[in-house]
């Protein structure tokens, strides 16, 4: 028997974690965590250990698949794609390029390959519509923070001396961070403030905040009003490097703590308290969740509020603050637009910010587009790393949507419920059956490293890397100048550019830094905003019609906004919470996994349950004004009176059915996954 240990990093959410992977000849048999490596350090999620379950799952696809009477039928790959180049030609024949989508999920965020290729492709037909998770995930922040400092700093968690974990639980989504503040408690002066609708298994140890849904904004800005009132922000920084401290100051005068606690239910107290902690720690660093401050009606000014705050306490660019690291020197792959996305003109900052276009459009304007024509038809679609049919909100919209196109191809690992839908099903490699490039990490840790990744088995069946699809197809539609590649390498290579990145690269297969984070950076190099200093007020926002600095918004249907609704749905509902077994909707059918966290649970507080007769363990009815469905109730001691916390993910139990697409943040057209009004009844 031969053995084999490849060193690469395992794709399965956004953390992109170093492994150690061990073959038994050419099987893979166990994961382990990469302790070498400088960033994730040894750390493993459940799914990491699990990858050889789930590279092998029976379920997976291993041949193309056609349509045919209504059924699939296992086709070789020359047919499919014959078939998908005549679909598609036809397409752009009839209605023009642009009634084309090319969807791409969160599996493009972290894999730098199959995001470029499914870009590249898009750009070569020649239609704009690059549709994404980007307007249900992220970026909001980096808009707000681009907004604010005119560039993209990150949270610097390990010199910080005051953390809040805002909207954030670690312990679910973001395992190394979670080890990385445990370890952090053991100093003394280290302070941690937890706000959350949730008690969170890190509040244990931290100041913790018990926050209505959605009301995040109002905390904000009465934190804002201490610190400004207290005299606690950075006079020096804020005198020199910011614009609109004077309008900032008038602007936070009505957001009193007391008014704050009627909104937030936090008492003003702790307000006041938290924020002279926060302010007076320094280096402080706010930490806030990948999406649950996003995914609401003011999203985007919630995150902007952060990097208000982040700016006026002096934690911009310094060591434990905010950060940024140096772009990554690559070859830009992408081939440019002729035309605007769907959402261009109707979200004009999220397409365009000072020039800089976003190179995807709105995602949830796509049922829109194809069942009523506006703002155009969309008639065909390739998905490739998204299963949209559960994770997008108003998954029946989605669904209606995907079901009455003239042709949809869909590449997966696996047969998903989107996969169910197409007309093609092509069988794509997963992340360790081909090679590649991790770099993600400047984006999501605000470390300046990147690594190879290590093809570490052949692929599974007759699959193929996305890389190598997207060129097939591309060849066959007569696109072949777009895609010259034949082998692996030199995709690497296309990426890689000859130099010394390249050089230190493939010296270390664990990984190279590419530059050093940029401590204050503000004293030598002007910020990119049209002011040239960090924006307390944004002038840019104000001649877009937004709020130049942010305001507070009730959320959409709120016991407050909409108290008639509130009655027949006297619940809030928040969704999406992660857990360590599956990443969305993904790994359901790898068993150790599924044992260990086996259906949906929607969790509530005992004394909620008691008034509407639910009991732990029994099946509830949950209802909004959207759909309904039903899931097992566990009671959570820890969840805020009043709210209901359901999982995202499940196919059988979709709670993007209870959620609508009515609300939207009017900056990034962001969906209000976080604050529904719901009612549970027992089932
Ligand atoms: N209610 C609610 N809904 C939510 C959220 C929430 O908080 N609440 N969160 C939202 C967020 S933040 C996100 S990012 C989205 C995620 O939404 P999606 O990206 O649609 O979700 P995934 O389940 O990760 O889908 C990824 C698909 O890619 C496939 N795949 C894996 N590797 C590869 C590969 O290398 N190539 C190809 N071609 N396919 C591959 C997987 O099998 C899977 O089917 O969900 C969103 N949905
Ligand atoms: N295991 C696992 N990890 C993942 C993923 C996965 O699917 N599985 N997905 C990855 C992706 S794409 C993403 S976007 C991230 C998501 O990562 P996060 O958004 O950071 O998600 P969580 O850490 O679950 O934390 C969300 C927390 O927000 C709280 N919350 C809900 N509504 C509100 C609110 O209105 N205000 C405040 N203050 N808090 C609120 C919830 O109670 C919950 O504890 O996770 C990434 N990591
Ligand atoms: S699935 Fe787990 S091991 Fe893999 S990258 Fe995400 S956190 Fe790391
Ligand atoms: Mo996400």
């Amino acid at each position: 028997m031969t053995t084999q240990t490849v060193i690469s990093d395992c794709m399965l959410c956004v953390w992109d974690c170093g492994i150690k992977a061990h073959l038994d000849n050419g099987r893979l048999v166990k994961v382990e965590g990469l302790p070498e490596h400088p960033i994730t350090k040894g750390y493993i999620c459940p799914r990491g250990e699990a990858l050889p379950d789930y590279v092998y799952s029976p379920s997976r696809l291993t041949t193309p698949m056609l349509r045919e009477n209504g059924r699939f039928q296992k086709v070789s790959w020359d047919t499919a794609l014959d078939y998908c180049a005549e679909k598609l030609n036809g397409i752009k024949e009839k209605y023009g390029p642009k009634a084309l989508a090319v969807f791409c999920g969160s599996v493009g965020v972290e894999n730098i390959e199959v995001a470029t290729f499914a870009r590249r492709f898009k750009g070569a037909y020649g239609t704009p519509n690059l549709l994404s998770v980007e307007n249900i995930c992220y970026r909001a922040r980096i808009l707000a923070r681009q907004v604010t400092f005119g560039r993209y700093p990150i949270d610097d968690p390990a010199d910080s001396r005051c953390l809040i974990l805002w909207g954030h639980n670690p312990d679910s989504s973001k395992g190394m961070l979670s080890e990385q503040i445990r370890a952090k408690l053991a100093d003394k002066d280290f302070q941690l403030i937890v706000v959350n609708p949730k008690r969170i298994p890190l509040s244990e140890k931290a100041y913790h905040l018990t926050i209505r849904p959605g009301t995040d904004a109002a905390l904000g800005l009465a934190m804002l009003n201490v610190i400004i009132n207290e005299d606690l922000y950075d006079k020096e920084f804020v005198a020199n490097y910011t614009v609109g401290f004077p309008e900032l100051v008038q602007h936070v005068q009505q957001y009193t703590p007391e008014w704050a606690q009627e909104v937030t239910w936090i008492p003003a107290s702790d307000i006041k308290n938290v924020a002279r902690i926060y302010a007076k720690a320094g280096p402080s660093c706010i930490s806030q969740g990948i999406n649950s401050l996003d995914q609401h009606r003011n999203g985007f000014q919630n995150s902007r509020l952060l990097s208000i705050m982040q700016a006026v306490t002096g934690n911009f660019a310094v060591p434990g603050g905010w950060v940024e690291g140096p772009r990554i020197p690559l070859a830009n792959l992408s081939l440019k637009d002729q035309e605007e996305p769907l959402g261009a003109s109707e979200y004009p900052i999220f397409s365009s910010l000072w020039g800089r276009k976003a190179p995807f459009g709105i995602a949830t304007l796509f049922p829109q587009a194809v069942l009523e024509g506006k703002p155009y038809p969309i008639k065909g679609a390739i998905i490739t790393a998204a299963n949209p049919v559960v994770s997008f909100p108003a998954a029946h919209q989605f669904k209606e949507a995907l079901s009455k196109l003239d042709f949809l191809a869909v590449m997966d690992p696996f047969l998903t419920e989107t996969a169910e839908l197409a007309d093609v099903v092509l069988p794509a490699c997963t992340c360790l059956e081909k090679g590649g490039l991790s770099y993600v990490y400047g984006v999501v840790f605000g470390e300046p490293y990147a690594m190879i990744h290590h093809k570490v088995i052949e692929p599974v069946g007759e699959s193929w890397p996305d890389w190598k699809i997207w060129c097939e197809l591309g060849r066959r539609m007569g696109l072949g100048e777009y895609f010259p590649w034949q082998e692996e390498e030199e995709v690497v290579n296309a990426f890689l550019q000859p130099g010394e990145l390249k050089d230190a690269l493939n010296l270390n297969p664990v990984g190279a830094y590419y530059g050093d984070k940029q401590y204050y950076i503000y004293k030598n190099k002007k910020p990119n905003t049209p002011s040239g200093k960090v924006e307390l007020y944004s002038q840019t926002l104000k001649d877009h019609g937004y709020d130049p600095i942010p305001v507070y918004m009730e959320p959409g249907i709120s016991p407050i906004n909409t108290p008639e609704l509130y009655k027949e749905f006297p619940l809030i509902l928040i969704s999406g919470e992660r857990s360590q077994q599956y990443t969305h909707t993904q790994q359901r059918m790898v068993p150790v996994l599924r044992n260990s966290n086996p259906e949906p649970l929607a969790k509530i507080n005992p004394a909620t349950a008691a008034q509407y007769g639910l009991l732990d363990g029994a099946m509830a009815k949950i209802e909004t004004k959207t759909g309904q469905m039903q899931m097992r109730v566990s009671f959570d001691k820890d969840l805020a009176l009043g709210v209901v916390s359901v999982p995202h993910g499940w196919a059988d139990a979709n709670v993007n059915l209870l959620v609508d697409m009515e609300v939207f943040d009017p900056i990034t057209a962001y969906p209000d996954f976080k604050t529904v009004l719901c009612k549970a009844t027992p089932a």
